[in-house]
């Protein structure tokens, strides 16, 4: 059920994205924490290569502190600038205005310099679905300007934003046609980046489970009241029996029990867990 992988509005977006890239000073990415490799789109990373950019590791609140500050050691080796955040905490904010405003210094003396009055950092926000570009826009603006959702997709006009001394361009998520990487586009299932109808539901919960066992083993052990090191398992059966999630019968109902897992592992209610480290083969 590849049908809305590529929609017609994203190959749109990206064509836009392209036209706005002349207006704009400084492009924000935002991705996700989680999976900092999955969710960065390159085909986007390639459009924006010769602008100043800043990439914001965005819902770092659900992701794991230790990994996060490997990844920032990793960009920072790589001379890409990155910031962590939780634009829905508002946490980090500051530092990205700070940055922003850094990272265009250039631009704004050389302006000052030719007479031009004073001007606001013009920034593109773009990234794939669900990173929280609106929430990020919404968050250094301090107000809800920008429309949000729990669903990719929502976000579909390009439309400018004041935040102080900043406007901000929000823009539809952008996926890119061919995702090579199995685990990657598990990990884009797992954290609703995009439609649980590309994949199943039950699918992406057991292997991001069996995942969990070998990464998070205790906090799967506390959330489940199962073995997450036992061999020759099910577990998700395991953990749907253990959360009593019964069909009538008393047969494990896997296809319930997957939605509610994956609803928790989004919602952060497992604990804050990184799918992806750096230098991990994707
Ligand atoms: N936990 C957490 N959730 C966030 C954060 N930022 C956004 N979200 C949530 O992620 C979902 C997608 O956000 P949205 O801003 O609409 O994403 P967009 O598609 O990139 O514009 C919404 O449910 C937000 O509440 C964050 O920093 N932490
Ligand atoms: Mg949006």
């Amino acid at each position: 059920m590849a049908t809305n992988w590529f929609p017609g509005h994203m190959a749109k977006a990206l064509r836009e994205m392209k036209e706005m890239l002349k207006q704009v000073d400084l492009v924000i990415e935002t991705c996700d924490a989680r999976i900092p490799a999955a969710s960065r789109n390159p085909e986007l990373v390639r459009l924006i290569q010769n602008k100043p950019s800043l990439l914001v590791l965005n819902k770092e609140d659900l992701a794991d502190p230790a990994v996060t500050r490997l990844w920032l050691e990793q960009f920072a080796s790589q001379g890409l600038e990155a910031l962590p955040c939780s634009s829905i905490r508002r946490l980090g904010c500051k530092q990205i205005v700070l940055a922003a405003k850094r990272l265009t210094q250039d631009k704004t003396d050389r302006a000052l310099a030719k007479g031009r009055i004073f001007r606001p950092v013009r920034i593109l926000v773009a990234g794939i679905p669900n990173t929280g570009k609106s929430t990020l826009i919404n968050a250094l603006s301090s107000r809800k300007a920008a429309q949000t959702a729990d669903k990719p997709g929502v976000t579909r006009q390009l439309s400018w934003i004041k935040a102080g001394p900043l406007e901000l361009l929000d823009s539809p998520g952008v996926l890119w046609p061919r995702i090579d990487s199995q685990l990657q586009q598990r990990h884009l299932a797992a954290t609703g980046a995009i439609k649980d109808n590309l994949l199943s539901g039950e699918d992406i919960a057991r292997q991001t489970l069996e995942e969990l066992c070998r990464l998070y083993p205790d906090l799967i052990r506390q959330r489940f009241r199962i073995d997450p090191l036992a061999a020759d398992l099910d577990r998700l059966e395991q953990a749907a029996v253990s959360r009593g999630c019964l069909m009538s019968g008393g047969r494990a109902d896997i296809e319930r029990f997957a939605a509610l897992f994956l609803d928790e592992l989004r919602g952060g209610r497992i604990g804050r867990i990184s799918l992806e480290k750096p230098g991990a083969a994707g």
